[in-house]
This record gives C-alpha cells, structure tokens and sequence, in this order.
C-alpha cells in the first residue's frame, strides 16, 4: 500500500531569519519542505545549519533548489516535480534603507518576482494557498495608530511601494481568480538570527562587542524612529496558521506596542552593564532620505481569528539578542584567536552605507 503523502510547503527565502524558523516550525509538524535558494546565498546558509547535520531531516524532508525570483522557467518546474499544498513566500530585497540606492532590483525582486509567482500558481492544476510575507512599510505615514488591516497604504520608500504592489497582487488574485492567498502584514520581528544590518542586530552585536573591547563605538541613523518589534519565531507561525485556516485573509502581525530605536539601544547597552550614550555616534550616511517614524500594528484579528498573539516582550527579545550575541562572537574568539570586529558589518559598505 502506498504512504500517504505527508504535507508539503515551499519556502522563498528558506535562508533568512524566517525561513529557517519557519523551516523549523513544518519539519516539526511532520512537513516536507522545499525551500528556493538564490544562487548566490550560499553564505547564508547557517541559519540552517543544525537541520543539515540531522540526517532524518536532511535527505528525507528537507530539500533546497536553485532559483532566482526572475527565472520563471525553473521555479515553474520545481513546483510541478514538488507539488507543495503550501507556498509561503518570504523572499526578495528586505532592506528598507538599501532599496532608496537599488530601487530597480528591489522592484524586480520584491515587486515582480511576486507577481511571477502567483502566475505560475495561476497555471498549476492543483493550485497551492499562497502566503506573502508583507510589510508594515506598506503604511509609510499612517495617518493613525495603531494600523490595522483596513489601514490605507501610503509607501515612502522604494522597498514600501515593491511590497505595496505584491500585496495587492496577492489580494488581486484572491479575489480575481479564487486563489487562496494571504497576506500576514508583519511589523518588524527580530531574534539572534536577523540579519546584521538591520538595526536591532547591529546594535546588539555592537554591545556584545563593545562590552568585550572588541570594538571602539558604534555609528547610527536616527535614533527616534519608532517601532513594534516582535520576536521571529512567533511571527512564522502566524504564517502558518493564516495557511490552515478555512478562509483566505489578510492579517497583521504585531505586538501593539512600540518603542524607540532610542529605546533599543538603551536597552541592549544595559544588558552588558555600559551606558548606551558613551558608545555610539550619529553618521549621516546612516539617514534614510525618507524616514518612517512611527510603526504600530493591531493585531486583533489574528488574535480573534486565529487564536495568535506575540508572547515575547521587548526587553526579553533585547536581551536574547545581546546574550546570544556575546556567546557567538566568544565562540568565534575562539576560533580564529580575532579581537576586533569593525564598527561598519554592512556587507554593501562598499558603497554608500545603508545598514
Ligand atoms: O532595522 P531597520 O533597518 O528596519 P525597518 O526599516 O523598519 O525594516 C524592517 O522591518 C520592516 C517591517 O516593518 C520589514 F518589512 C523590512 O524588511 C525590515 O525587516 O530600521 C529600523 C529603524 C529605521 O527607522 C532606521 O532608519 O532604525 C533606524 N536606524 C537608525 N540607525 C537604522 C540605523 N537602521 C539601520 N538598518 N541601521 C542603522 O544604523
């Protein structure tokens, strides 16, 4: 007799901070899960680590393919040979501050490669439910707070108006062409795995850094924006819920509560014992030409609907992030006997700064 088939979901972006909670999150579930890998990611693949080393994971259940976001011909053929019933797409240029200097290919990959997706959907015979990761940054400068899923969309960076139109795409092909396909509008989650230039990140490894003198000061933007900062591995399962549900939806994802970039520092700084105003300097190529202020979400129709709500607090993903900061770079002290770590990690410092 034939097994029944287990689950199975694709991933874009399986090797961002999402993707591999995510990743997590299914093969606990009893998932198979086919995850898209640039072809160029190779050196974020550590987020995954702990599941390559799992051979009844890795080889059985878990399975990475080559494709860009603009190469239609491949992605349409890994999802007829894989059939996933859930495609949950995380990919694209996340990076607010980076899309104000590419804004053509942040565009062709958030924006485009999105619609791409969906018209792959739309010609498969056993259409997936679709989930697009999109952003507070659809609201811009919201006229209130906090926003909700009624909330008009009012972008003021490229990355803003790329994630705008792949939220109307999903919308439109939900309503359009019976797809099921959501939205989780998710305000900003982070955890130790989030990439190094965003700004919680780089300033928790600047405070493990500093604290262990392997750095002199650390260089910022604005330190008034405002944000409502979850903690990752909440969020994904949000995704996944919005996907088990019976009805297709557009959901935030918050806590409903904001605090300062003013406020991180302070508080990240704190957890290693230093005062945050000793350590950093404001660098004006750390300024968006356009900033968002002030970002908080309602999530009161995910709680209603789904039963979901962000559970870890603020000062308790701060000092996750510090503590698991400090233990990577002791690690790494360890490893390669360095002692300095420089002030800039943004690997596009090549050009102008944006982390
Ligand atoms: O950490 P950030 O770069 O996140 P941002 O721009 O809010 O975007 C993140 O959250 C969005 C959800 O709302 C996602 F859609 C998006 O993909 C991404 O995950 O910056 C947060 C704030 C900004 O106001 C920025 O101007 O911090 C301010 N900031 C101040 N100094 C800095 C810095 N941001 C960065 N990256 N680096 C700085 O030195």
């Amino acid at each position: 007799m034939q097994e029944p088939r287990t689950p199975t979901a694709m991933i874009t972006g399986i090797t961002g901070q999402d993707g591999s909670y995510l990743s997590e999150l299914l093969l606990d579930k009893g998932y198979t899960v086919h995850g898209l890998v640039r072809r160029n990611s190779s050196t974020s693949r550590k987020r995954l680590e702990d599941l390559f080393h799992d051979k009844t994971i890795y080889d059985k259940r878990l399975f990475l393919h080559y494709a860009d976001l603009d190469d239609t011909t491949t992605i349409r053929r890994i999802l007829i040979n894989t059939l996933p019933d859930e495609i949950y797409h995380l990919a694209g240029q996340s990076h607010v501050g980076a899309s104000f200097e590419i804004p053509e290919s942040t565009c062709e990959f958030t924006a485009m490669g999105t619609l791409r997706l969906l018209e792959i959907i739309r010609d498969l015979p056993n259409r997936p439910k679709f989930l697009h990761a999109s952003s507070s940054e659809i609201f811009g400068r919201p006229d209130r707070s906090p926003q909700n899923e009624e909330t008009p969309m009012r972008p003021v960076s490229p990355y803003g108006v790329a994630k705008t139109f792949a939220t109307q795409m999903t919308k439109l092909y939900c309503e359009s062409f019976g797809f099921f396909a959501c939205n989780a509008i998710c305000y900003n989650h982070e955890s130790p795995r989030r990439g190094e230039s965003f700004v919680t990140r780089k300033i928790t490894r600047a405070a493990a850094a500093i604290s262990l003198g392997r750095q002199d000061h650390l260089l910022m933007g604005s330190l008034d924006a405002r944000r409502d900062w979850g903690y990752a591995p909440e969020y994904v399962e949000g995704m996944w819920r919005m996907l088990q549900h019976d009805q297709p939806g557009d959901y935030i994802l918050a806590t409903g509560v904001e605090h300062s970039v003013e406020d991180f520092l302070r508080e990240a700084f704190a957890v290693v014992g230093l005062r945050w105003k000793n350590h950093y300097q404001v660098d004006a190529r750390y300024l968006r030409p356009a900033e968002v202020c002030e970002l908080r979400g309602d999530p009161s129709k995910a709680s209603e609907v789904l039963g979901w709500k962000s559970q870890t607090n603020f000062n308790e993903i701060v000092a996750r992030m510090v503590r698991s900061d400090l233990d990577l770079l002791a690690s790494q002290e360890r490893h390669s006997g360095s002692s300095r770590v420089s002030s800039e990690m943004d690997p596009t410092q090549s050009r102008r700064v944006t982390s």
